[in-house]
């Protein structure tokens, strides 16, 4: 247990910081066990039967063991997050790359190459805590730093903007979003009526729907996933100067997404799928990076902003102002137990460090107001700030006392403040100098509930947004828009929709509309009936490239290949192109109607990492189908593999195939007197095979070919 003693931490070297956490955590750790004993440590005899008056009598009530066990076991569980109740964390720490003493005086952000130790949770928002993972969602992106000054918590989510601007919504938006109440039904999805409903009659939603619709929602990874801080913030400098900033986490993988029919059979292929790819790679030592980016706006600019900074349904385009790298994360150790630290710990807004200060985003305000209580209520009490996870590492003193499960004792007689019996009369009333400090300001204002009128701009970033996008991922937010509207049982509520979306842009109004059984959209009725006001701002700027939902670094790193084979496969080509995937970054691995080994053409034996009943196409990023007449002809006869290729084809993943297996392709709609995008086909000659591997690396590098089978946009 640690002891409440000044820690070298507050001192120690920003360097060697980051492993802080982990020690202070391992003190924590229990010892492996070599002898079972009950909770109070009284070695048990017997573990398999419980104590009986006779072998075949009833249960006694004395018996303490087998009570103690049940007791335990008829309290694990805790309540839920009310929100982003599904989620994951890990363990990692973040690098200062860029001092930023010229804005903010954190202890943290000073010196380049500190590190500060982080645990990171990532989450999505509506489903409950056993839903699937690659749900249509916003993700939430929550990191707690434990710096030398306490805990800074960044708890932001994978949009830059939110839904609703005022937090006095924001339990209407959930109880919306949520399974109805009378059937609890459906989980994790805002495809149903009581959303679109509440959406429709909310038009400040209209920008983050469009987010909601886009690819941003259905990442391929958590890894390949961007984070924001959604509010403007302020950061304060040691003089007292204030800059506004925008918080931004820049995947060093690129961003990039699933397909939404990718997305849906994932969720019952393996629900885990976001959770487990973060767990592998951090475990293969494949540590995922973000970028920390900063929109610095002093307050002269964000005046002549075109839009309301307080205003979190807009976002601060970047090229109006410039993202800053300041720093990078890196994620690299798992939790040892997913209660303790992931379930555990405790996030809040308010958890900020001298230096860094909240805006006034009537949205931001609420959360401060809530976290603390939603917390009581999931961790039992007011000590949650004890647990291991949630620990500061420098020590902590104040005279708050007692409450359920307190862990520290603190000892001698004073628990008020001012004292002279104790240490009070050090502690100071004024402010002092390295405490937080909040900003002073002017505040003369009339009490009002009322919203200010630049909070009435709700659809002139959803058009930046959907102009900013490419005709592949246009046709993704159309079609999402349709699907989720075809699910809506009420028309009325569809006929809003669509009319909401005539403001973002008529065309994609029309086209949404266009299965739905309803009127052509009318921008004019929805403003008439659900009473809106309309004030649209001039942004002065016609689309934002860094909206792309896709970002294609490049690079093949830690993409997953599935190589079909069959008895029969010939080798050759497989054994270059595999190993220079693996030169590059990939990992392959081989897929098979059964485990054990196959034979090859010439009598080698090939071990099988999966079946193609366990390992659908769905979990992996490109195929490889080796040529071997014997082994094409028995991939073409087995259903499994057909559908293996024919889900890659429809998902736009590479594949490469070989000689005989280019029949395979055929099956799925390929046309060899076409060119699709991201198909390499080759012939089984030893002098095209390097070729063949750099083919195939390039479209691998593309991430997705989605234009493949549709009519706009060839990206080949
Ligand atoms: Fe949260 N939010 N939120 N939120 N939120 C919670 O806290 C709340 C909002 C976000 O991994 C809850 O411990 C209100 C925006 C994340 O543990 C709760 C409002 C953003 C997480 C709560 C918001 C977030 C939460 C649920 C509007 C993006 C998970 C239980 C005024 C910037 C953190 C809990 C983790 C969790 C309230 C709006 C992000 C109920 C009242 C906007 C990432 O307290």
């Amino acid at each position: 247990m640690p002891s409440s003693r000044p820690e070298a931490s507050r001192r120690s070297k920003a360097g060697d910081a980051a492993l802080a956490k982990q020690r202070q955590l391992d003190t924590f750790a229990l010892a492996a066990e070599s002898q079972l004993t009950t909770s109070q440590g009284v070695p048990v005899a017997d573990n398999h039967n419980s104590l009986k008056a006779g072998a075949r009598g009833p249960t006694l009530a004395e018996d303490f063991l087998l009570a103690e066990k049940l007791a335990h076991f008829g309290h694990e569980r805790i309540p839920e997050r009310v929100v982003n109740a599904r989620g994951c964390g890990a363990h990692g720490y973040f690098e200062l790359t860029r001092s930023l003493v010229e804005y903010t005086r954190a202890d943290f952000l000073q010196e380049v190459g500190a590190r500060t130790p982080v645990f990171v949770r990532f989450s999505t928002t509506v489903g409950s805590r056993g839903s699937a993972d690659t749900v249509r969602d916003v993700r939430g992106f929550a990191v707690k730093f434990y710096t030398r000054e306490g805990n800074y918590d960044l708890v932001g989510a994978s949009f830059p903007v939110f839904f609703i601007q005022d937090a006095m919504k924001f339990p209407d938006l959930v109880h919306a979003w949520k399974p109805q109440p009378h059937s609890g039904m459906p989980q994790a999805s805002s495809a149903h009526d009581t959303f679109w409903d509440f959406a429709s009659l909310m038009p400040e939603s209209t920008h983050a729907l469009m987010w909601l619709m886009s690819d941003h929602a259905l990442p391929r990874s958590l890894r390949m996933m961007a984070g924001y801080g959604v509010h403007a913030f302020r950061l304060v400098n040691a003089r007292g100067d204030v800059h506004w900033v925008k918080f931004h986490w820049r995947p060093k993988l690129g961003r990039h997404a699933l397909a939404w029919d990718e997305a849906q059979k994932l969720a019952g292929h393996d629900p885990d799928f976001h959770r487990r790819d973060l767990w592998e790679a951090i475990e293969r030592g494949d540590s995922p990076e973000w970028e920390l980016g900063l929109q610095l706006i002093d307050e002269s600019r964000a005046a002549a902003l075109p839009f309301d900074l307080l205003d979190a349904t807009k976002l601060v385009p970047e090229e109006m102002v410039p993202v800053t790298v300041v720093g990078k994360l890196v994620l690299n150790r798992n939790p040892d137990n997913f209660f303790a630290e992931c379930e555990q710990a405790a996030f809040h807004p308010g958890h900020l460090v001298p230096g860094i200060d909240f805006s006034n985003d009537p949205l931001l305000q609420g959360r401060l107001l809530s976290y603390t209580g939603a917390q009581m209520a999931r961790l039992g009490g007011p000590n949650h700030h004890e647990l291991p996870i949630n620990r500061s590492l420098c020590p902590f003193h104040n005279f708050q006392r007692d409450g359920a499960s307190r862990i520290g004792i603190a000892r001698g007689g004073v628990a008020y403040e001012p004292n002279t019996l104790a240490s009070g009369a050090e502690f100071r009333s004024d402010g002092g100098e390295q405490g937080f400090q909040s900003r002073e300001e002017p505040l003369a204002a009339s009490k009002l509930r009322r919203r200010h009128a630049a909070f009435d701009d709700h659809f002139s970033q959803a058009s930046l947004f959907w102009n900013s996008q490419g005709a592949a991922e246009k046709e993704h937010i159309v079609a999402a828009f349709q699907c989720e509207l075809s699910r809506v049982q009420t028309p009325a509520i569809r006929q809003r929709v669509v009319d909401n979306l005539a403001h973002v842009d008529a065309r994609l109004a029309r086209k949404v509309a266009e299965p739905l059984g309803i009127d052509p959209p009318d921008a004019r009725a929805a403003a008439g009936r659900a009473g809106f006001r309309e004030r649209r701002e001039r942004l002065g700027l016609e689309s934002s490239p860094a909206l792309a939902a896709d970002t294609a670094p490049g690079a093949i790193h830690t993409r997953r290949v599935a190589v079909l084979v069959a008895p029969g496969v010939e080798l050759g080509a497989f054994k270059v192109i595999a190993q220079a995937l693996q030169d590059a970054g990939a990992t392959t691995h081989v897929v098979a109607s059964h485990l054990g080994c196959v034979s090859s053409s010439s009598g080698q034996q090939l071990a099988v990492d999966a079946t193609l009943a366990a390992m659908p196409s769905t979990v992996f990023d490109a195929v490889l189908i080796p040529g071997g007449a014997p082994s094409a002809r028995a991939l073409l006869r087995d259903v499994a593999a057909q559908q293996f290729v024919l889900d890659a084809w429809r998902h736009g993943k590479p594949i490469c195939a070989i000689g005989e297996a280019a029949e395979l392709l055929k099956a799925a709609g390929f046309d060899e007197a076409r060119a699709a995008p991201g198909v390499i086909v080759g012939r089984n000659d030893p002098g095209t095979r390097n070729q063949l591997a750099q083919d195939f690396i390039a479209a691998l590098a593309r991430h997705r070919h989605w234009s493949r089978g549709t009519a706009e946009a060839p990206d080949a």
